[in-house]
């Protein structure tokens, strides 16, 4: 396990872009490696909530898009926080995972089949090394704290969060909570009493597809890529005061 646990950290300095759901599409991707190339500073970040692989439709770029994600992770280890979602989640334990109708975890078998040749399963492993690699969520100083889902009740405590990952991936409630839920599974009152937890004013997730984004109390869900229209990103400033989700929705942009 890295140093930093599940939970990474962030000073208050420079910017984040904070996206979502990435599901295989490469163009959007590179869309937004564009812009995070011209903010890069040593001040600034870019933050992935999880979910890049496996595509909703279209062409599946999940392969390309994991060979991108770990090279910048070498390249730029300070500055680029990609985070566990449920789809790598799944590929961690081997479990298939649905999306319209379409097994998702036989046709990422597939795809790395075609690749790969016999060398596959080395892969498969090798990949799934990486995921468990992958921190749960990100905290800034500035009192926001981004994952791909969420809130989880069985938390009670940021060390809660930042061992998060040691009782194993599965069977563990506070960790499946903050990869599958759904607004409906929690209200606004749990987001609130979550975040209290955590000592953090607002938080941003994905995973659930809106038109951009919505925000359900201090919660902003924002939808990068998969979405129900548009596609929106957060630019989050990491040295002003967050103080509710309002304040979060001024970050929201969109791509184009
Ligand atoms: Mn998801």
């Amino acid at each position: 396990m890295p140093d930093y646990g599940d939970l990474k950290e962030l000073p208050r300095q420079g910017k984040a872009l904070i996206v979502t759901d990435l599901h295989g599409n490469l163009d959007d991707f590179n869309k937004i490696r564009e812009i995070w190339k011209d903010l890069s500073s040593k001040d600034n970040h870019l933050i992935l909530t999880g979910d890049f692989i496996h595509p909703m439709d279209g062409d599946d770029g999940s392969l390309d898009i994991l060979d991108a994600v770990q090279a910048d992770c070498e390249k730029y280890e300070n500055n680029f926080h990609p985070l566990l979602g449920n789809h790598e989640w799944a590929t961690i334990l081997h479990i298939s995972i649905y999306k319209g109708g379409i097994n998702q975890t036989l046709k990422f078998e597939k795809l790395l089949k075609d690749k790969f040749g016999d060398a596959w399963r080395f892969k498969l492993d090798e990949y799934t090394n990486f995921f468990q690699k992958l921190p749960i969520a990100v905290k800034t100083d500035n009192e926001v704290f981004i994952s791909h889902s969420g809130p989880s009740k069985g938390i009670s405590s940021l060390n809660d969060l930042r061992n998060m990952t040691e009782k194993g991936y599965l069977d563990n409630i506070p960790l499946y909570e903050l990869l599958w839920n759904r607004y409906g599974d929690y209200s606004a009152k749990d987001v609130d009493d979550f975040l209290k937890i955590v000592g953090c004013r607002a938080m941003i997730v994905g995973h659930t597809p809106v038109e951009g984004y919505k925000l359900i109390g201090n919660q902003l869900i924002v939808s990068s890529s998969f979405s129900r229209g548009k596609k929106a990103y957060v630019e989050l400033d990491l040295e002003k005061d967050i103080k509710n989700g309002h304040d979060l929705e001024k970050m929201v942009k969109y791509f184009q």
